[in-house]
This record gives structure tokens, sequence and C-alpha cells, in this order.
């Protein structure tokens, strides 16, 4: 039977399949410091000696502001550990995860699994790249295989080539404006078509890295003469095998894109998914630029932005700002003209992390306009409560700077033609291969650093106050903030807790622990966007037992299950009926568990009952009757 690229990967990794999931063996895993001290805290509670993967890394990439000791004690520890468990250690400075993992040691056909969200960045690749919390990929570590419900395969055809001036982000821009931030839920979306081979490896990985944002599992492209070029000058051709879709095979739902219809695209405050034509939001001043993050550092995107700046000024209202995503990136503009040209254009250059992406420094002006090649513009997320964040393509954001407005980049006269030079430098020496004798390895661990939190086994009878309702679409932002001051605390749960929920009620973390035992009511989509498994482990330490949503992201909901916390799905009427500061009871969970079916919630004040669902496959069903998912592994280890 013709078969997809997904079926291909999956039937070559399957570990076991059942109607609802398939569990798959793990290849490659990567872990970034704002998850990674966690996932190996986690790793260490399995007891294990060294990894059991391929090939595993740990990036350092996003706590990289070190305004106290903290982070510096992270780092320390996660070169440590990555030493002492036989894993590759990116040191900081040597750029953003998934960036350098595309270049250095992404291959395809493998499976990839990495505690970010924006893992499927290896899809530009040819990989089966997906995003899990941290548990996750410490048992991934371990050599557990990693479960996912069966995706709906969808194909998304590329016809003809992009105009000039419309760059690879107005494709996956365009997939948002029609799909929304949850068009991918419970989807794979395979690209294939005469499109694709007029876009390079980064182009296809900008695309990929933003199917985060549809929600989906995961997106891939396939692996063909560009793939290989693409690794022939990373000095990597032995990584490289061929990989299409079968002629004929039939995808769940079929998607198309004609690539030379489209224009000059921005997402507007505060989704990724409020995408508008950039003329038509022409005149609206901006006061910063920023280019950057995991979407669009490559060295292409930044020659690109270089040579639109070339022998120009940045507007003198705008500040403007440049981190490539990875040192061979940083180096590769600094060995030509190209750096020389942002700098003189007036930009100032930051170094190569995730930096104002996920709020480290830049935080923008009170109410001010900043127009961003990043993924995510959600309210607050730049560490400027008011702050109207755009998402948009290098292309429009060099337009911007230059002229201090939304600008389509189509005014600026003939688009610069650049060519990605034939080979990449390549100097691998920040990074640090696991040593021949880890055993030796001492694993230093800061003042921060703190043992996990533990839960025991879940309870039958559950007694919840009603602690928050929230609206849909609620993303791990919301739960968990980031930025600079509380970036620092996620080694730390009980310091971090006290700021769940704080963007949106300061008191939740008083409330939720004078409650003792409490739920949130949500509406659909909960806990869309970051792979953080802090926005359920901090929830689980303040108390909350049960989140009741009309529907969840994946990502988060693995997380609640692997932190024992109940992801109960209500319809529309019970959340409607349900208030916040009431009082729910929910009874024989276990056997409800037992069952993974329905389950009932009763109000305590009226007595109404509202039969809710679990859909739980079985293996998720034994994980919270357990008590999540460190609790489930150590059950199975004693036997
Ligand atoms: C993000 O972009 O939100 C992050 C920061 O990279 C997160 C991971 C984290 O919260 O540490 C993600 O995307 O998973
Ligand atoms: Fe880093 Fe931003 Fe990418 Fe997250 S989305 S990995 S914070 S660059």
């Amino acid at each position: 039977m013709a078969r997809t690229m997904t079926a291909k990967i999956i039937e070559d990794h399957l570990a076991h399949a059942t109607p609802d999931e398939y569990t798959i063996r793990i290849d490659q895993t990567l872990t970034q410091d704002a998850t990674g001290t966690m996932a190996y805290l986690e790793f260490e509670a399995i007891g294990l000696d060294r990894v059991r993967t391929e090939l595993s890394v740990s990036y350092v990439d996003h706590n990289t502001l070190q305004t106290g000791f903290e982070n510096a004690d992270d780092h320390r520890f996660l070169q440590d550990a990555a030493a002492r468990y036989g894993i590759w250690f990116s040191r900081p400075g040597n750029g953003i995860c998934h960036q350098v993992h595309l270049e250095r040691f992404g291959a395809p056909g493998k499976t990839l699994l990495g505690s970010d969200s924006h893992t499927p960045t290896g899809g530009g690749i040819g990989m089966l790249a997906i995003g899990a919390g941290g548990l996750d990929v410490a048992a991934a570590m371990a050599g557990m295989p990693f479960s996912i419900p069966r995706p709906r395969v969808a194909g998304v055809l590329l016809k003809s080539s992009l105009p000039p001036w419309v760059s690879a982000k107005d494709i996956i821009l365009e997939l948002l404006r029609r799909l929304t931030v949850k068009g991918g839920v419970g989807r794979i979306f395979e690209y294939f078509g005469p499109g694709v081979s007029t876009l390079s490896v980064p182009e296809r990985a900008t695309i990929t890295n933003m199917g985060a944002e549809l929600g989906a599992t995961t997106s891939i492209f396939p692996s063909d003469g560009v793939t290989r070029s693409f690794l022939a000058a990373q000095g990597r051709e032995h990584a490289w095998i061929p990989l299409q879709a079968d002629e004929g095979a039939v995808y769940d739902e079929a998607i198309e894109i004609d690539l030379s219809r489209l224009e000059p695209l921005a997402a507007c405050p505060h989704s990724p998914d409020a995408v508008k034509p950039v003329h038509e939001l022409a005149g609206i001043k901006v006061d910063q630029v920023l280019v950057g993050s995991c979407t669009n550092s490559s060295l292409k995107d930044l020659m690109t932005v270089a040579s639109v700046l070339k022998g120009r000024k940045v507007h003198k209202d705008v500040s403007f700002a440049v981190a490539p995503g990875s040192r061979q990136v940083l180096e590769m503009l600094a060995g030509g003209d190209w750096l020389k040209d942002i700098i003189a254009a007036g930009a100032r250059i930051l170094e190569t992390a995730c930096g104002p992406c996920i709020g480290m420094g830049q935080a923008p002006s009170t109410g001010g306009i900043s127009v961003r090649t990043f993924n995510r513009n959600f309210k607050g997320r730049s560490g400027t409560a008011d702050a109207g964040v755009y998402l948009a393509s290098p292309e429009v954001a060099a337009a911007c700077a230059l002229t201090g407005v939304f600008t389509d980049p189509r005014e600026l006269g003939p688009c610069p033609r650049v060519s990605v030079p034939d080979s990449f430098l390549i100097d691998d020496s920040m990074l640090d291969q696991p040593p021949a004798h880890p055993e030796r390895t001492e694993v230093r661990r800061g003042p921060n650093i703190r043992p996990l939190p533990k839960r025991g086994p879940m309870e039958d009878t559950l007694a919840l106050k009603i602690l928050l309702k929230l609206k849909d679409n609620i993303t791990t932002d919301d739960i968990m903030p980031a930025g600079s001051k509380i970036l620092p605390l996620r080694s730390n749960i009980d310091a971090i807790s006290q700021y769940v929920f704080s963007g949106i009620d300061r008191d939740f973390p008083r409330l939720a622990r004078e409650a003792g035992t409490g739920c949130i009511l949500a509406g659909e989509n909960y806990g869309q966007g970051s792979s953080r498994e802090h926005a359920a482990l901090a929830p689980m330490h303040l108390g909350v037992k049960a989140v009741l949503a009309r529907s969840f992201a994946r990502i988060h909901r693995s997380n609640l299950i692997n932190f024992g916390i109940l992801p109960i799905v209500i319809d529309d009427e019970g959340y409607s009926m349900l208030e916040q500061g009431a009082s729910v009871s929910v009874k024989n969970i276990r056997a409800a568990l037992a069952m993974s079916s329905s389950i009932e919630v009763t109000t305590v004040q009226k007595g109404t009952r509202l039969t809710c669902s679990l859909n739980l496959t079985e293996r998720e069903s034994e994980i919270l009757k357990a008590g999540g998912l460190l609790n489930f592994i150590s059950q199975k280890v004693r036997g």
C-alpha cells in the first residue's frame, strides 16, 4: 500500500500500536536549559547510568541572561549531567537548540523527541521530530518508547514558487490564517508537491517550526536533493537518506497552497493566527524590530536582512536588534560583509540565544509596537503587558526597521537575491562530546536546584474548589509565565509556583493553597504553546488535582497526566454552568480510570451531576492511577 512519510517513519520505529495510539522508539533527544534541569533530575530519578538513545543533546540557549547565580548554576549542572550520563552538551553561545540541531545532528528518517515545543523544526530535514514535556524526554533517554495519539495526516500540496519578497514565514502564516491555533491538534502535516524543491532546508524548518503554533503533533518535509546538499554543506552527507510519500499515498486531509499567490503577511497581537496582509497594516508606527528566534535566524534569513539594510539606516525611532540562531550563522555573517552591513545600519547585536523571544531582555516600551520574526506573540510574553507584538518574515522586519512604520517590503524596490554558500563553516568546539568515563563526573548542584516534588497515587474521591474560570486558548505562558525574572526559578518548583497564573490572577497561589485541593475550569485548547512541564508541575505543587476543559492541547495534556492531574473534558453546558469559586466533587475516580471513559462531576451546592469524559488510553489511565509517570515507571521497575 502506498505510504505517507509519517507512516514510513512510524512503521520503522514502531514498538507497539493500539487502536488509539502509536508507541515509537526514539533515536535522538534534545533538551534546553529552561526545561533541561527538570528533565535531568527526572532522568536521575529513573536511576540509569547512561542514556540509551543513539544521540542525546543538552543545549543552553534560553536562560542566558545571568542577573543572579541561578542560571549559571543551572548551566553548570547541565554540563556535569551531560558528561555524567553520556549526552552531548552545547555550551551557551553555541546557539538556539533547534537551529544547531538542524545544522549538526538532524538526520532524515530519524525520530527526535525534545523538551521544547518547537522540536518539529527537525521536520525541515525529514525527521519525525516531536515536542514533549521533560519527563517524557527523560523516559525516552532511558530507552522507553514514546506514545502519540494516532494522528490524522494532513497533506499540504505546495504549488509553484514564492514571488519576490515573500518567504517561508508567509507560507506558515497563511496556514495559521486558514486553520487557526487549534487547527493542527491531533495532526501531522506532510508537505509535498513542486513547491517543495524551491525551498531550502532552513526555509522548510521555518515552516515545520511554526507548525507548533497550529497545535500540530509535528510537520515534515521530504528528504530530497536539497536536503542532501544541505547535509553535504554541513559536512554530513553520510546522514542523508531519501524520503518521500509513495505515489498515490492517501492523506486524511488535503490542503493546497499556491505559493505564487502568497503575499507578505503578519500575525497581529496577541495570537499567531490573527494574520493579516502587511499592506493592510501599512503606516502603523513601529517602536521595535527584532530578528532572530528558532523560526527565522538561519544564515539565509540574516543574509536577507543584511542585503535589505545594506547602505541604509534604521529609522531613528526604532530599536532594532538581531540575534543570530547559532555561532555558525554568526561566524559566517562576520566572514562576509553581512554582519558589517547589519551593524552599519544601526542594529543592536544580541547573543546567539532565544533572548527576547522568551522575554530574556528587550521588553518593548509601554504600549510599544514590536515587529518580530519569532513564532509567538501571546500577550505579555515580551515582558511588557500592554505591548503589541506582530510576527512577520525577516523581509517585513527589515522593511519596518528602515521606515519606522509597517511597510510591505515590495515597496522597497527590487528584491535582493541571496545565495547561501555551498559549504558551511564547521567548528564543533562548543559542543562537548560525552567523555569515555562518565562515571567519574561529579554533578554539581547550586542552591536553587531543588529536588522534584512528589505526588502519591491517585485518590478515589476529590473535593475541588474551582480556582479559576478561563476562556479558550489559554497558553502555558498564561499558566506559568516565563521572562527574565521567573525563568531562573525553573529548577525550584516551590519558588516558581508563586507565579502560577500571575498575569491573570496574582492571588492564585494563595487561593490554591488555602483551598487545599482545587481545579481549573477552561475552554477549548487549554495549555496551547510551550512544552514546559512547570505548567503542570507547579499547579500540582499548589494542590491542583484536575483541569476541567472543553479540550486540551496535546503536550500540556500529557504533562498534566505525567504529574497526576486529571484532564477532564467538559461539554459546553457544563462549562457555562460552573462558576469560579464553586466547589465540585469527583467520586469513584479509580473505577472511572479503569474504564477510561466517563467520569461524574457533582456540584456541591446544588448536587447537579455532570457527566464528563476522560478519553484516556489504557497507558494514560495507568499513569494517572499511579499518580504520575515517575511513580508509574518505578512501579514497573519494581515489577
Ligand atoms: C517557548 O518558546 O515557549 C519555550 C520557552 O521555548 C518553551 C519551552 C519552555 O518553556 O522552556 C517551548 O516552546 O516549549
Ligand atoms: Fe527559544 Fe523562542 Fe524558539 Fe522557544 S520559540 S525555543 S524561546 S527561540
